[in-house]
């Protein structure tokens, strides 16, 4: 049902105005989740110069909130988006930011939502919540939504040369969510509806856990057929067209290909459709973990050690190399399988000085040096996170046996490959 002219000249005035204040930056922006992806999205509005706040779980947002200081026009929401226990969507902390917002809105405004999240959420779930505030959504406030596509640890591309998808509620939705991001990305890609931009996100997500997981399942039947899935996966990466390259691992970690994927399988269930694809490549990068648990196994066999009592240092604890997180990493399982085999686990990683204990996991541990010391105490080191500043020769000149997850032994000469095995 269209707007009545009084409604739709109040939307275009609205539009007009918050247009201006991004234009000419006076327009202020709130943040709301400093995580890898609020954080930059912050300090680029900053840099361009947006008046911006940066608002987290810690207590300063409820402070600010609650003292209903709200001179912010532009609110981002980059809050987590994990899974239950039983891998169900949790968007418990978007809602109650969201039942927040709605408290202290006021008309003129655009709210952003940036957590990748199952296509709906934006329309189904936050709008109900906003208009309980009485205000008209494309008419006193505005509504898009515009995933995320931060890729941590790259340095080519960054939150302000990276395309970003907009997907408005309505037109003057877009209008005004387009402008806003328009002031720090270089190319943003409006499309028709918050739902797209969703389903958008949670496929390119998807498309990677896919990927990984054909890659894994070609490890495994390598294996079995005793070739070298690496020199497989480096002869297919030459040819010219047609292929992106993907590489086998101990499995998938982070906050996004782990999880995302299951978001797209719980909302497809509603439609009665089971996505049978996302579900076995989640159970095949899983499976990835206990294989290279298994090739450690394995490698204190041939020294007629059990795993039960054998010591291993495992080498990199972060969910990819030369970052800091470790969220969902495949070493947290390895590791973990280990510890329940009764292996005595030590595990060093420069960009990971601890583990807290977390759920699923019951213990912590902290990173040690490398050094001879350790390599030679080892019955076996395992490579779980190649990253850049470990010296590999050095790791393999003084360890009894090598499992390597990652192929960073790859430039080593045949001398070191004995003691090596590449998953
Ligand atoms: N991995 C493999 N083999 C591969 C690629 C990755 O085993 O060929 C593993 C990694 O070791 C890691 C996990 O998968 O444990 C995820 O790595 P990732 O780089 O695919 O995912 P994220 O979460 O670090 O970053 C991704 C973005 N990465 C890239 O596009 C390269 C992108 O998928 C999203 O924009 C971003 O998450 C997000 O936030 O959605």
């Amino acid at each position: 049902m269209g707007m009545d002219k009084n409604t739709a000249q109040l939307s275009q005035h609205n539009v007009e105005i918050l247009s201006k204040k991004i234009e000419i930056k006076t327009a202020k922006v709130g943040v709301i989740g400093l995580g890898y992806v609020g954080l930059p999205l912050a300090v680029e509005k900053g840099k361009v110069g947006f008046g911006v706040i940066g608002i987290d779980r810690n207590d300063c947002r409820v402070d600010q909130i609650n003292k209903g200081e709200n001179y912010i026009d532009v609110i981002v929401i980059c809050v987590p988006t994990p899974l239950t226990v039983t891998r169900d969507p949790d968007i418990s902390y978007i809602v109650n930011v969201t039942e927040e917002i709605a408290k202290y809105m006021r008309p003129g405004q655009l709210i952003t939502l940036e957590s990748t999240t199952y296509p709906g959420t934006t329309s189904g779930v936050i709008l109900p919540l906003l208009e309980k505030s009485g205000y008209k959504v494309g008419e006193d406030f505005f509504l898009a939504f515009s995933p995320e596509r931060v890729d941590p640890g790259n340095k080519r591309f960054t939150t302000q040369n990276t395309s970003k998808v907009v997907g408005g509620y309505t037109a003057a939705c877009l209008e005004t969510a387009k402008k806003f991001y328009e002031q720090t990305i270089v190319k943003v890609i409006p499309v028709s509806s918050p739902e797209v931009a969703e389903m958008t996100n949670v496929f390119e997500n998807t498309y990677r856990a896919v990927n990984i997981a054909l890659i894994n399942e070609l490890m495994l039947l390598c294996d079995r057929m005793k070739l070298d899935v690496w020199e497989v996966v480096d002869a297919a990466a030459k040819k010219p067209f047609g292929i992106q390259t993907f590489y086998p691992g101990p499995g998938v970690g982070g906050h996004c290909i782990p999880i995302d994927p299951f978001y797209l399988t719980w909302k497809a269930r509603e439609y009665d459709f089971h996505t049978r694809f996302i579900e076995l490549a989640g159970e095949i990068n899983i499976q990835a973990s206990y294989y290279v648990v298994q090739k450690v196994m394995d490698a204190l066999g041939s020294q007629r050690k059990s795993v039960n009592g054998a010591k291993v240092l495992a080498l990199g604890m972060a969910y990819k190399k030369d970052i800091e997180d470790y969220r969902e990493s495949p070493a947290l399982k390895v590791i973990d399988l280990l510890l329940k085999a009764g292996a005595k686990v030590v595990y060093h990683d420069k960009f990971v000085p601890e583990v807290q204990s977390h759920e699923p996991y019951t213990w912590e541990m902290q990173s040690i040096g490398l050094d001879e010391k350790v390599l030679q105490w080892a019955d076996c080191v395992i490579i779980l996170t190649d990253h850049s500043e470990v010296d590999y020769e050095f790791v393999v000149k003084n360890s009894k046996h090598v499992i390597d997850t990652r192929n960073a032994t790859k430039s080593l000469s045949k001398v070191f490959q004995k003691k090596i095995t590449k998953i």
